[in-house]
């Protein structure tokens, strides 16, 4: 109905038109044409007198309104020790483009007046001005050169040559040390990653990408093992950041708008920039205090203050596909104790998600930190034993020694507790022991037994192996009869499957 009454309305509109025209036309008739025209010539021109200052003054005036809408005004400012430079440029940028504004809308509209017809004025004919064609040439170039010059100079400091004694660290102190993260764009999210305490990002290959490793991630790189995967990008205040953007399927845009970076993520075609933060999220929020638009309740937690709630954001600037605007992530700029913290809860996803899988290379050996790790909590314990002065304290059970299922056959991983045991039988020459196996009660009794001292021989077995004297060791199965914990749940039963040996001299 609405749509219809405003189709009446402009059918009539046209009619009225049309009708005021057939009238003037009438009039002009009536009154002489020349005169009629001359006129109305005249008040068209002061017209576009009129209409140049009122528009030259709304120009001005809505810009001052509106410049804390514009990047660098405002709440805008830059957050970023580049920011400040990019933003300069933009204001050498409308400061020329400015003034030509003005010039060709005061000559634009002035000469419409001044050239109105009049009775008896011939128009001059200039049909060409080597002097005007070298004045309008000129000019341009010469400030378009220093438009150019000053944009080189800031780009180049966002696409800053990595120097050659560059450095990546997670927590760089020298003045050539980088934070060195990376970014990847897919439909639709950023999927995030950060170096591990080596500083160094693993090697990737797309080939690799399936549902346990979102990155392609080449495990038997080791630069990969302690790699994590954030959900959101923490960097401390004042250090240098350097980010290695990809994309896993189309074009994406890496946008950090407050630190006024942004640049492409393609697919193959790994990019980067750098970027020193130089506000804390704690600091811009405080800058955003002071300004009414953000004094205002959060719709989403109307607890809090807009500018209580504000974070910086990493955004998808790239129109990507149907999701693209849930690209976003936080960004928190903190101090370097609070990111030092921060990087403490991190864990590496190959330990945490790969590690034991059937896709892990390693998964039927033990890494280097890990052997270390076992071995100082297998010495920490037999130190213990040997200063003991109780017998039950003599005891030490296996915590890495394990067998098949059912069967007495040593898993592949359990040799490296065992040659822990035998460094220790060959530091310590007088050292005898007594090996025993022993099981939960499942099952029937006699099998247990028969299994603990198997499980007992096939220790005794690999120690033998290794060169160790035969007559300090002994080995029996208690099958069943000694539990150290309830038989009636799983956790329970576990600890009771287990291998130990006992000091009995030392
Ligand atoms: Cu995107």
């Amino acid at each position: 109905m609405t749509a219809l009454t405003i189709i009446l309305c402009l059918i009539l509109l046209v009619v009225i038109i049309v009708q005021i025209g057939k009238v003037t036309e009438l009039a002009a008739k009536i009154r002489g044409e020349e005169e009629v025209q001359e006129r109305s010539n005249r008040t068209q021109a002061s017209y576009m007198m009129i209409f140049m200052v009122v528009f030259l003054v709304a120009s001005v005036v809505s810009a001052y309104y509106y410049k804390n809408w514009m990047l660098g005004y405002g709440p805008h400012a830059a957050a970023s020790q580049h920011g400040g430079s990019l933003d300069y440029l933009f204001d050498i940028t409308l400061f020329f483009t400015g003034i030509v504004f003005i010039v060709t809308q005061v000559l634009l509209f002035y000469f419409a007046w001044k050239y109105k017809s009049q009775k008896g004025r011939v128009a001059k004919f200039v049909p060409h001005d080597n002097r005007l064609e070298v004045i309008w040439t000129i000019i341009p170039a010469v400030v378009m050169t220093f438009l150019v010059v000053g944009g080189l100079d800031v780009w180049n400091e966002v696409m800053a040559d990595i120097p050659e004694d560059y450095v990546s660290k997670l927590v760089p102190e020298a003045e050539n040390e980088y934070i060195e993260i990376e970014g990847t764009g897919y439909q639709f999210a950023w999927h995030l990653r950060y170096p591990g305490p080596d500083g160094k990002l693993g090697t990737r290959n797309f080939r690799k990408i399936d549902a346990t490793n979102p990155l392609g991630q080449v495990w038997t790189d080791e630069k990969n093992i302690d790699d994590f995967h954030p959900s959101e990008i923490v960097l401390p205040v004042g250090k240098k950041v350097r980010v290695r953007i990809t994309a896993r399927d189309v074009l994406h845009n890496f946008y950090l708008p407050h630190f006024r970076v942004k640049m492409d993520a393609i697919p193959g075609l790994p990019t980067y920039f750098v970027f020193t933060p130089e506000k804390t999220t704690e600091e811009y929020r405080q800058s955003l205090r002071e300004y009414p638009e953000y004094q205002q309740p959060d719709p989403e937690d109307p607890e809090k203050q807009l500018w209580e709630t504000f974070d910086y954001e990493l955004a998808c600037a790239e129109l990507c596909g149907s999701g693209h605007f849930s690209m976003r992530r936080v960004v928190r700029i903190v101090s370097m104790e609070e990111y030092k913290a921060w990087l403490e809860n991190q864990q590496s996803y190959y330990l945490s998600s790969i590690r034991g899988s059937d896709s892990d290379p390693f998964k039927d050996q033990l890494l280097d930190f890990e052997i270390s790790e076992r071995k100082q909590e297998f010495d920490d314990a037999l130190e213990q034993a040997l200063s003991a002065v109780e017998q039950n304290a003599k005891t030490i059970q296996f915590n890495y020694v394990n067998f098949e299922e059912g069967s007495a056959d040593l898993t592949s991983l359990s040799k490296y507790e065992l040659d822990n045991l035998v460094e220790a039988l060959n530091k310590y020459d007088n050292m005898t022991l007594e090996l025993a196996g022993h099981t939960d009660n499942t099952g029937d009794p006699d099998s247990n037994m028969a299994l603990s001292d198997d499980r007992a021989t096939a220790v005794y077995n690999y120690l033998t192996s290794k060169g160790i004297s035969d007559n300090r060791l002994t080995h029996l199965g208690y099958g069943q009869t000694r539990p150290v914990d309830t038989n009636d749940t799983d956790a329970g039963r576990e600890k009771n499957r287990r291998t130990e040996f006992k000091i009995l001299t030392q």
